[in-house]
């Protein structure tokens, strides 16, 4: 008997996926792979169901021989494995993203003798608007808070890109690329101070009010889906810190990350070059304990960032430090480190992981930029912030024109480095 293999994601099941997979079933003994939590989050949108629970359905259609997971939106793995005779797949990936996916697949199957068999894809409107309500959904604030701990659970490294204003927001939400078989994109959003400050014209030092924060996340939210860490800068006075961290789980932010500093809060890529001051570790396990019982839910994470190395305290008091955080509720860690090389944020982790294996590292490697999220995956860093990359290449970009303009007298000169007026009245899509 002939062995096919055919993939899905299975979290919305419609005719169209009964229909394959009765087809399928005809040509012989079908496995079904059933894309793993992160494939899916991956390429589409985060599932609505999980994994175990996708995989029950799917192993009680008639037809269905077996269910592997396919840990990847490439075919590569499982074929290579399985070899099967047939791979069936709906027409619809000839085009778009999926494209070069479906060109390795041929390649592989040629490789062995494999044959692809395609069926014409059965859109379905229903299907369509049962996308999109999903799709709404994941903005309800109970929705998109507790998605940041869940990916944690999924993925080893999370990725975050900095957003400040609705636009960059559609940025952090929209942007995917094909690379090795897999369709890639941002996992959360960082709402930095740095940015945040820096997109109003004010310097980095608590200036902007926790009003005019919130006033930037709701532009975000209002236009996306994807969690949103919070940069709570130092989270300010124990006293006003619990009102804030509360109005923060509210409205549907994932995690609130504060740093022990205290009194004028300068940004930290300054170091010692300017006066900064860090906490005591008692106050600011006092202000991490108080935020914590401030919260309602289990899903909004509190981190402490440990600034330590950055006023260059040495390895030990970072050590100590974070420890003392963890030991006081803190849900996590951000270790910082304003080094080119990588060594000392390595070094901290290694130690930090031979006594604690569960707590999540956050790092912020605007420094120490060479580094790859699979390397700081393989030391166990479970969330990857690019915290300013947006704002510092927008920057430059507007300059420039501005002063092509001056030069010129004219707007001509400026347009091959501009978006085209049609592409610009289409950037957002009407609802
Ligand atoms: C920010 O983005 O505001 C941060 C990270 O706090 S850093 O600028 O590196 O201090
Ligand atoms: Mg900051």
């Amino acid at each position: 008997m002939s062995t096919v293999y055919l993939s899905m994601s299975a979290d919305i099941i419609h005719g169209g996926h009964i229909n394959i997979i009765n087809k399928a079933a005809e040509l012989g003994e079908l496995t079904v792979g059933v894309l793993t939590d992160e494939a899916v989050a991956s390429y589409k949108r985060f599932p609505l169901l999980n994994y175990d629970e996708r995989v029950k359905i799917i192993e009680n259609i008639s037809g269905v021989a077996h269910v592997i997971p396919q840990d990847t939106l490439s075919y590569k793995k499982n074929l290579e494995t399985l070899k099967p005779d047939f791979l069936v797949h709906g027409d619809n990936w000839k085009e778009g993203s999926q494209r070069t996916i479906r060109a390795e697949a041929i390649e592989v199957l040629a490789s062995y003798g494999g044959v692809l068999k395609e069926f014409p894809y059965s859109g379905n409107a229903e299907y369509q608007r049962l996308e999109d309500e999903a799709r709404d959904r994941l903005s309800i604030p109970d929705v998109r808070r507790s998605r940041l701990k869940k990916l944690l659970g999924m993925k080893t490294t999370v990725s975050a890109i900095e957003a400040h204003s609705g636009l960059t927001g559609l940025i952090a939400e929209n942007t995917k690329v094909e690379k090795d078989g897999e369709i890639r994109q941002f996992d959360a959003m960082w709402v930095s101070s740095l940015c945040d400050s820096t997109a109003k014209g004010k310097p980095d030092i608590e200036l902007v009010d926790m009003t005019s924060r919130i006033r930037t996340i709701e532009d975000i939210m209002e236009v996306t889906t994807k969690p949103i860490i919070f940069d709570g800068d130092t989270g300010g006075l124990i006293e006003h810190f619990v009102y804030n961290i509360r109005t923060l789980e509210r409205i549907g932010v994932s995690c609130c990350i504060i740093e022990d500093k205290t009194g004028l809060k300068k940004n930290s890529l300054f170091g010692t070059e300017v006066v900064q001051t860090q906490d005591t570790i008692e106050h600011f396990c006092e202000k991490i304990s108080a935020g914590k019982a401030a919260l309602k839910t289990s899903d909004f994470m509190l981190v402490a960032r440990c600034e330590s190395l950055i006023l260059e305290q040495g390895m030990e008091d970072a050590l100590n430090r974070c420890f003392a955080y963890v030991k006081a509720g803190a849900d996590g860690i951000m270790i910082h480190s304003r080094k080119k090389d990588p060594a000392e944020i390595f070094e901290f982790c290694e130690k930090f992981r031979e006594k604690d294996s569960k707590t999540p590292i956050v790092v912020v490697p605007t420094s120490f930029n060479e580094v790859t999220e699979e390397e700081f995956a393989k030391r166990n860093i479970n969330i990857v912030i690019y915290a300013n990359q947006l704002t510092r290449s927008a920057f430059p970009a507007m300059v420039e024109t501005a002063e092509t303009i001056l030069t010129n007298h004219r707007a001509k000169e400026a347009d091959d480095k501009c978006m085209s007026f049609k592409e610009i009245i289409r950037l957002i899509p009407e609802q």
